[in-house]
């Protein structure tokens, strides 16, 4: 894509900018102060092969007890909001809400002021992956007894927080979350291919929409906050424009892994596409009944309308035509096989190839089929090697920035914020701590964790400062 920079367009008035953590990811402390065992805890300490350098999150960033200096570098950048996501068993050790942990809450409070304090939004994830393992004990996202475990802690949350948070996300990118129960590469590490990811997807939309409309019942008339749900999104492009067949491969990839969670909550229930092409396989395998649940209709109309913003996490981007991946094959139902374009630059992270014109057609795509609603992307980042000087780092954000300038000016969309994923370097899952995305440096092999921040740190502080895409 020919990178003509978008100088002259300035961030709309009110746009917001933000940097993005997760409880796991930097908090550490993983035993302190009353917290319970969650699905990553068991999975370092028990099954640590699973992870690069067997490593875990025990101390990670150390942000539980450095939360100020977090909030210090926040506000050094400008940043009008912050978005962290809380742990369920710090809240409460087993999930279950008739036993809470005061030390927990007080621990967000603490956050939450701080920030307030500094005048940086809170932008709270409920739910980033770590569940507490006494509810994964119990089947996790695919027992339907977790809708009403979720709506609980969520009234917890909105109870003792909502006060003050005014922008709220239930759960962290679903589609990744299910590959846990499909392919096995994110905790609970279950393999039940075929079936798992799409009960999962399922009961955690569920639980969305139960907890949307609680907040409709009970809170937001006093709290008047905004409810979404974060949804990650690798933009599917035709390998070949020209062909029609390749047009429609990758927009029903696009219906499989976006539409998937994003068509109940905008339009009721699944894509169609997905509906009919999941329906079709499973006929075919001679399975009694598909494999893609079926929601009633009052459940359709309890998901339908149920996000206040579009919340995108977005990384990169694939050509797509008909056909099947290799290994591993998250969902071999919609046949599509990806690949990459040639010019296109790798991260350090492999599945993160650089294409910023996938943010834009995303961007255009979503204002399309959605009735252009307000979007926040709330995690856009780059992984490299941890260097200080990470002009690469630089290069992604000003391409990606650059895409959503155009969006907002030529194509009108609404897009109301954008976050950098990371604020710090973290552990990165799977990953350990080999790839590093912070915007801001942590030595890890230092015990008091100490803070750097990097080049891309003082160009992103000048676009938040300026609203403005600085060359
Ligand atoms: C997100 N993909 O995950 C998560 O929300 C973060 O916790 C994580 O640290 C960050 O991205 C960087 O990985 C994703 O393969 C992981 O397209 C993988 C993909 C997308 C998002």
């Amino acid at each position: 894509m020919s990178m003509t920079l978008n100088t002259d367009y300035k961030f709309p008035d009110g746009f917001m900018f933000g940097a993005s953590t997760a409880a796991y990811q930097i908090e550490g402390a993983w035993n302190e102060d009353g917290k319970g065992e969650n699905i990553w805890d068991r999975i370092a300490h028990f099954h640590s092969k699973l992870i690069q350098d067997s490593e875990n999150g025990d101390i990670a960033c150390d942000s539980y007890h450095k939360y100020k200096e977090d909030v210090a570098l926040a506000k050094d950048l400008n940043l009008n909001f912050y978005r962290f996501s809380i742990s369920w068993t710090r809240i409460a050790p087993t999930g279950e809400m008739h036993k809470l942990n005061p030390k927990g809450i007080d621990y967000y409070n603490r956050l939450i002021d701080e920030l307030l304090a500094n005048n940086i939004e809170p932008l709270v994830t409920m739910y980033h992956w770590d569940l507490p393992q006494y509810l994964q004990d119990l089947g996790g996202w695919v027992n339907p007894i977790m809708v009403d475990y979720f709506k609980e802690y969520a009234k917890v949350l909105f109870s003792n927080f909502g006060d003050r948070v005014k922008w709220w996300i239930t759960l962290n990118e679903p589609l990744q979350m299910c590959k846990g129960y499909s392919i096995s590469s994110y905790a609970p590490f279950l393999n039940l291919r075929n079936t798992g990811h799409y009960l999962a997807g399922h009961y955690q939309l569920l639980a969305h929409g139960k907890v949307y409309r609680l907040y409709d019942e009970i809170f937001r008339e006093k709290q008047k906050g905004n409810i979404s749900i974060a949804l990650n999104t690798v933009f599917f492009l035709p390998k070949n424009k020209e062909s029609e067949e390749d047009r429609e491969t990758a927009e029903r990839a696009n219906q499989f892994e976006r539409g998937w969670f994003s068509h109940p909550i905008y339009k009721g229930d699944y894509p169609p596409v997905m509906r009919e092409w999941v329906d079709k396989k499973c006929k075919s395998e001679g399975r009694p009944w598909s494999t893609l649940p079926t929601f009633s209709e009052e459940e359709i109309k309890l998901l339908k309308g149920t996000a206040d913003f579009y919340s995108i996490n977005h990384y990169s981007t694939r050509l797509t035509t008909h056909g099947y991946d290799q290994n591993p094959v998250f969902n071999p139902d919609g046949e599509y096989k990806t690949s990459i374009e040639k010019s296109w630059p790798v991260s350090a992270a492999p599945w993160l190839i650089v294409a910023p014109e996938g943010l834009y057609e995303l961007l255009v795509w979503i204002k399309k089929e959605y009735d252009n609603p307000p979007v926040i992307i709330t995690e856009n980042g780059y992984a490299d090697d941890g260097r200080l000087n990470d002009l690469e780092r630089i290069d992604y954000i000003k391409s990606h920035l650059n895409v959503t300038l155009k969006a907002i000016n030529e194509d009108k969309c609404d897009i109301i914020g954008y976050t950098i994923w990371s604020l710090l370097d973290n552990f990165e899952w799977t990953d350990g701590y080999r790839y590093h995305f912070g915007i801001v440096s942590v030595d890890f092999n230092n015990p008091r964790r100490p803070r750097v921040p990097k080049a891309s740190y003082q160009y992103f502080k000048k676009i938040v400062t300026t609203k403005k895409l600085n060359v």
